[in-house]
């Protein structure tokens, strides 16, 4: 595969909103950024992806955009933003910035010029349909619950919005729009930034005519993404899209795309494409079972080898993975797929090790480096998430649910876990804010913080930075070829990676249990060494045969 610096680079995702405030309003913010910036580069991350700081009105925490080219007045100012950039770059850290542009806010003038009459010029910058017999025009179901449409009075027309109301989704089939959005990503590139995290993107081409979805369990609306989701001319789009603005940049882009299988993903990242650097692939966190995310099925091994192992072969050679397993929109990693009591700090060591030492571009979301953990906020107004609020007015004030069960679920699923203030010391509020946070801090900030983790020199913290150094030193994590092995082990997840004569092993232990690790015979070595464990490990102990301590990773070189 063809050497480029994004599929040697570790990505870290910044949420501002819950990074750092420098003012003391509780509120995260681009000069709470620059304040952290030194902390970013002693981990050693090479690029920052930062989730929305454009204007919004913050119906869905900056994923409704009002102005492309304005900050957040929260979040700070333009000459903020150039400074923070600046700053990034002397540090040698790359900024990738999120385009959200599958939708607007409802208050982007775009949208308000849109809904003032049938005849503005601006009326088919949206999705505009009439009524079905009273009804909404089709029976589609939001992301975030209820109808995808709203009716406008004033017009006496319904808009599509595949989020919240206040997220009308733009009309791509029309060119005067994918216009709009190509000068808008000339006007951030040219300020020098490095690339761009697309929203949705694999979501801006909906079938013309916009059917009803089927509806088996006849309940009132339906999942419709097979008509929104890898659309008919999305790939047109991306490929004008790269012709008019990618092409002309060394940058890197990512795109967020639900519901795509491997195949469908080599269409946007295939190396002869034209289009994605690469793309978010949803399946590991969506292993819930048929229940889907709003429920308490347990993830199995078996899947996520599979899902992980199909990724790894399907795309080698040909296009490139992201590799993540938390970002603003997941509970945390730890909680969800390690151990968040005894074993935090080793299952946390674990979980990275097995994502770092897989092919792809890995993403670290903000607090995962210290193994921050969900939160269990026991009271329903203590949430913030409009996709949590949404979700309890539906199934608990409209449709009579246990409130107890549901809270339960949010506790475990829902996207504020993500979003609770960054740990950064043991003073009141972690050391986010001097003020009242927005969303309460997760308590257990009093041990885990980054100060700690920073004295720790046993810290998830330091071992991240291992993985990161690693890798800036071994092209056989970038680019060797991944092979599982130990296929069917219940507890232990085990692969190796080779380029050209050289072989890494690397086995995780993913449960609390001892196993024995044998390796398969047809992996002869004569010498070894440690590349990295989570454990100290008895030098006398070879890779041949070893017992697994809970949570335990290892990585040895294997020279024949
Ligand atoms: O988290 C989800 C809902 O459970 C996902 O389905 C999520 O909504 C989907 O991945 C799209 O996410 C992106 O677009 C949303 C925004 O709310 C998310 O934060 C963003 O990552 C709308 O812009
Ligand atoms: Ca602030």
């Amino acid at each position: 595969m063809e050497r480029v610096w994004w599929k040697e680079a570790v990505v870290y995702q910044i949420y501002p909103r819950s990074f750092m405030d420098s003012n003391g309003d509780g509120i995260g913010d681009l000069r709470g950024i620059i304040s952290r910036l030194d902390y970013l580069k002693e981990l050693g991350v090479s690029v920052v992806w930062l989730s929305p700081v454009y204007e919004s009105p913050n119906d869905d925490n900056g994923y409704d955009i009002s102005n492309y080219r304005e900050i957040m007045s929260e979040f700070g100012t333009m000459q903020d933003f150039n400074e923070m950039l600046d700053a990034m770059h002397e540090r040698g850290i790359k900024l990738v910035m999120d385009l959200v542009a599958n939708h607007t806010s409802d208050e982007h003038p775009w949208f308000i010029e849109s809904r003032s009459s049938k005849e503005n010029p601006y009326r088919d910058y949206y999705i505009w349909r009439e009524g079905k017999d009273g009804h909404e025009p089709n029976n589609w179901l939001s992301f975030f619950s209820g109808s995808v449409w709203n009716y406008d009075e004033r017009t006496k027309e319904y808009y599509l919005h595949l989020f919240t109301q206040k997220q009308p989704d733009l009309n791509w089939g029309n060119p005067r729009v994918r216009n709009e959005i190509y000068d808008m990503m000339t006007f951030w590139l040219d300020k020098g930034i490095d690339g761009f995290r697309m929203d949705v993107i694999n979501a801006i081409s909906k079938v013309e005519d916009l059917p009803d979805a089927p509806n088996p369990t006849n309940k009132r609306y339906a999942w419709g993404g097979q008509y929104f989701l890898n659309g008919p001319n999305v790939h047109n789009y991306l490929r004008e899209m790269n012709d008019r603005v990618l092409s002309k940049y060394d940058m890197m882009t990512v795109g967020e795309t639900g519901g795509v299988s491997t195949e469908d993903a080599l269409l946007y990242v295939g190396e002869e494409r034209r289009e994605l650097s690469m793309v978010f692939q949803f399946e590991h966190v969506e292993m819930s079972g048929p229940a889907g995310k709003w429920s308490l099925e347990p993830w199995e091994l078996a899947d996520l080898k599979q899902i992980m192992s199909r990724w790894q072969n399907d795309l080698y050679g040909k296009g490139w993975n992201s590799l993540y397993l938390n970002n603003h929109d997941q509970p945390r990693a730890v909680s969800r797929f390690g151990s968040d009591q005894e074993y935090r700090v080793q299952s946390a060591k674990m979980l990275a090790t097995f994502l770092h030492m897989q092919q792809g571009t890995p993403y670290i979301y903000q607090g995962e480096e210290i193994g921050m953990t969900n939160v269990k906020f026991d009271r329903i107004e203590d949430y913030r998430d409009v996709e949590i609020h949404n979700l309890w007015k539906d199934r608990v004030i409209a449709g009579g649910e246990d409130p107890d069960a549901l809270l339960h679920i949010i506790q475990a699923k829902g996207r504020d876990n993500a979003r609770t203030p960054m740990q950064w010391d043991a003073h009141p509020n972690a050391g986010f804010t001097t003020g009242v946070p927005w969303i309460n801090v997760n308590p257990n900030y009093v041990t885990v913080n980054v100060e700690e983790s920073l004295h720790d020199s046993n810290s998830v913290f330091h071992y991240y930075q291992k993985l990161i150094a690693l890798r800036r030193e071994h092209l056989i994590m970038v680019y060797g070829k991944y092979d599982l092995i130990l296929d069917d082990h219940s507890e232990i997840y085990a692969y190796t990676r080779t380029l050209g004569d050289e072989v890494w092993l690397v086995v995780n232990n993913f449960y609390g249990e001892h196993p024995t690790f044998d390796l398969p015979k047809e992996l002869v070595y004569s010498t070894f060494d440690l590349i990295i464990a989570n454990y100290d490990v008895d030098p006398s102990e070879t890779p041949a045969h070893f017992t697994l301590r809970p949570y335990e990773s290892r990585v040895y070189r294997l020279h024949s």
